[in-house]
């Protein structure tokens, strides 16, 4: 349809063919004004009693909410939002409701989430939340353009493993053949490991799993993670510039691209504002500008909250006018046991989150590619060695100084479209309750 609305002067008068499902019915007895809906957009279709062939009335009988039709007919001017209507010369229902509809597409958002997800094959037909997915697919596929562009190769890694990676017990386990195993958490152990295998910059786009009991608006159980790392860094400053470079070109593509630009607009929002250069702020910085600015405490050595977050993400927005900041050098004891501690004060690490107004949508760092000091991180955390050899024995053989990150694709949609709570940016959200359908 979004074609037929595009050459509507060219088809005007033609007969059109099209297929899709029936968003609304006007019946005014001899006449009918059927709201066809596809992915693409909506159209009217006109049957009228006299004027209509006898089968197509009949068959728009059985037009009601949601039914599945195609028709033919004649594409004719019309005072209508497209400015074009479709005479209907033919009409078939494919399928019907076969009962009551739950929820009706096209008022779902007036619906609360639990329902709207619930009956989620119909909320995605109301074409504002048809639209989060369209934005999702076009951040997830600008994101392999740019990483591709820099010369990183698109990798594909195990999501059933033997470890969990993040630390902590966020992790689901799996029974693999009667051993024990775990959901992968992040891609974290094999991207390094391609690194080292030689690919030297990798990416991948892929599901993580963490097993977080608690319910925020932030996060899911399930999301998508957007990866990279990158071997022969001189510091983790270079895993910034790609972040930034990234996020750079997809605030540039949100102003210039048709997409993006019908789907912000369609949620009254501006693309994303991101200045030549992006603000970098060291933790121990952030807490003083908390303080002062906020008197928002944040007790020392300690991450940000979310308010934290907010917060700063407010004070760059006004200071730099950005969306995006840079907080870098988080403490030793909240990062995993991968991070690179700082040379000369080894409680701070090479590492960094970047909040995207006011929420974090990336982790990375420079990763501990020393063996032998590696070893003693693993201790450091109170962890045992040998629980992780598999993964130790690929520092043993020649590995590069490395970085990476990862970036939550659903964080970055949501943060875009300035959606209240992450389930809705995605198709369908995993948390402790909900794991149908
Ligand atoms: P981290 O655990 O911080 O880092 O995750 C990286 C990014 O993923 C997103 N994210 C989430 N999104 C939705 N639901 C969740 N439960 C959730 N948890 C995290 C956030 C976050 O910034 N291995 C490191 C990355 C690296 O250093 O390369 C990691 O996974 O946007």
């Amino acid at each position: 349809m979004g074609d037929l609305i595009k050459d509507k002067d060219s088809l005007l008068g033609k007969e059109v063919s099209l297929c899709g499902w029936v968003d609304r019915v006007r019946d005014h007895g001899k006449l009918r004004f059927i709201m066809l809906r596809d992915r693409t957009g909506q159209i009217q279709l006109v049957v009228k009693q006299g004027e209509t062939p006898e089968e197509a009335v009949k068959a728009s009988n059985e037009a009601r909410d949601e039914a599945v039709i195609c028709v033919k007919g004649t594409l004719r001017k019309a005072p209508t939002k497209e400015g074009v209507e479709v005479a209907v010369r033919e009409m078939s229902v494919l399928n019907r409701p076969v009962e009551p509809l739950p929820l009706l597409p096209r008022d779902s958002l007036s619906a609360i989430l639990d329902t709207r997800l619930k009956f989620r094959w119909l909320d995605v037909r109301n074409p504002k939340v048809t639209k989060v997915f369209l934005l999702q697919a076009w951040v997830a596929q600008k994101f392999r353009e740019y990483f591709s562009s820099k010369g990183f190769v698109e990798i594909f890694t195990p999501k059933i493993v033997g470890a969990g990676t993040e630390g902590g017990a966020e992790v689901f386990p799996v029974i693999y053949f009667g051993k024990p195993a775990f959901l992968a958490q992040s891609p974290q152990f094999y991207k390094q490991f391609s690194v080292i295998a030689g690919l030297e910059r990798v990416f991948e786009v892929g599901p993580v799993f963490r097993a977080e009991p608690h319910h925020t608006t932030r996060h899911l159980t399930e999301y998508h993670s957007m990866d990279i790392e990158v071997g022969f860094i001189q510091s983790y400053y270079d895993v910034i510039s790609f972040v930034e470079g990234f996020v750079k070109h997809l605030a540039e593509a949100m102003r210039k691209e048709e997409l993006p630009q019908r789907v912000l607009q369609e949620y009254n929002v501006e693309p994303l504002e991101i200045p030549g250069e992006v603000p970098k702020i060291p933790l121990r910085k952030a807490y003083e500008i908390l303080d002062s600015e906020f008197k928002k405490h944040i007790p020392y050595g300690e991450d940000l909250d979310s308010e934290g977050e907010k917060l700063l993400g407010q004070y760059v927005k006004e200071r730099f006018k950005s969306d995006l900041v840079f907080v870098t050098e988080y403490p030793w004891k909240v990062r995993p046991f991968y991070t690179m501690r700082k040379e000369d004060e080894p409680d701070w690490t090479y590492s960094f989150d970047g909040l995207l107004r006011g929420l974090e949508i990336v982790t990375g760092g420079q990763r501990e590619h020393r063996y032998e000091r590696l070893v003693e991180n693993v201790k450091d955390k109170g962890m045992n060695p040998k629980n992780f050899e598999f993964y130790l024995n690929f520092f043993k053989h020649g590995a590069p100084p490395h970085g990476g990150a990862g970036l939550g694709l659903e964080r970055i949609t949501m943060q875009s479209l300035k959606l209240e709570n992450i389930r809705e940016a995605r198709l369908l959200p995993r948390d402790p309750e909900t794991l149908l359908p």
